[in-house]
């Protein structure tokens, strides 16, 4: 039986991604690299320090240590202020709908989001108090798609994995949930998300009966 739905944040909750690609983008142009929606796409779910490395990869281009601190700062800056305009009408359609489920059938709520923004993003969205756990991308040692902070997460939870279901968009995310051994949802393409055990197109078909009946099988 299901005790808890783990939720990832950008691009299950709500369209961060556009924000984050307005970041980087800015970084790239700065730096005479290419940085299109194909390779936002790729750094979906994956955290601040190895996007950048991405990037500069891409670009066949190395930096110092300063340098790099340096431009994650000032990504991270972008992004802060273009969040600041975040509130709740920027809630993915079917989430409200979601969490009134899941509380009604005892089920916990907890976020495992990659972004050290995670918190300031639920709070302007207006939903912090509906999660009974919020992990810290911070805290964690590994970043997806190494299950740590979904087990985190479980762990705050106070819930066995194995009685747990996580939801995802990103490639690299459902690898996270199915390394950490539990039931993974994903939220968009299934040509995309082949590792999910059941995928929705979006948040407002997200439907846990079926999620229930298929986790149960
Ligand atoms: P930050 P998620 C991830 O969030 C994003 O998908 C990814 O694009 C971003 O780089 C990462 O958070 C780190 O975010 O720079 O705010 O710490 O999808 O895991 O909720
Ligand atoms: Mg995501």
């Amino acid at each position: 039986i299901t005790s808890a739905v783990i939720f990832d944040l950008d691009g299950v909750l709500t369209d961060t991604a556009e924000f984050h690609f307005i970041a980087w983008q800015a970084i790239a142009n700065k730096l005479d690299i290419t940085f299109d929606r194909e390779d936002n796409e790729k750094l979906k779910g994956v955290d601040r320090e190895n996007s950048l490395k991405y990037i500069l990869s891409k670009g066949n281009l190395v930096v110092s240590t300063t340098e790099f601190e340096q431009l994650l700062k000032e990504k991270n800056d972008q992004y802060l202020t273009l969040i600041d305009e975040v509130n709740p009408s920027h809630l993915f359609d079917g989430v409200l709908n979601c969490f009134a489920v899941l509380k009604k059938s005892n089920v916990k709520i907890g976020l495992a989001s990659a972004s050290k923004n995670a918190s300031l993003v639920i709070t302007k969205l207006g939903i912090e108090h509906l999660f009974d756990f919020i992990g810290d991308a911070a805290s964690v040692a590994n970043s997806k798609p190494a299950p740590d902070i979904f087990l985190s997460v479980a762990h705050g939870l106070k819930v066995s994995p194995k009685n747990c279901i996580g939801v995802e968009d990103a490639v690299a995310g459902v690898s996270a949930i199915k390394s950490a051994n539990m039931f993974a949802v994903g939220i968009g393409e299934s040509q995309v998300l082949t590792q999910a055990d059941l995928v929705f197109p979006s948040m407002s078909e997200f439907d846990f009966k079926r999620v229930e009946t298929a986790f149960l099988l």
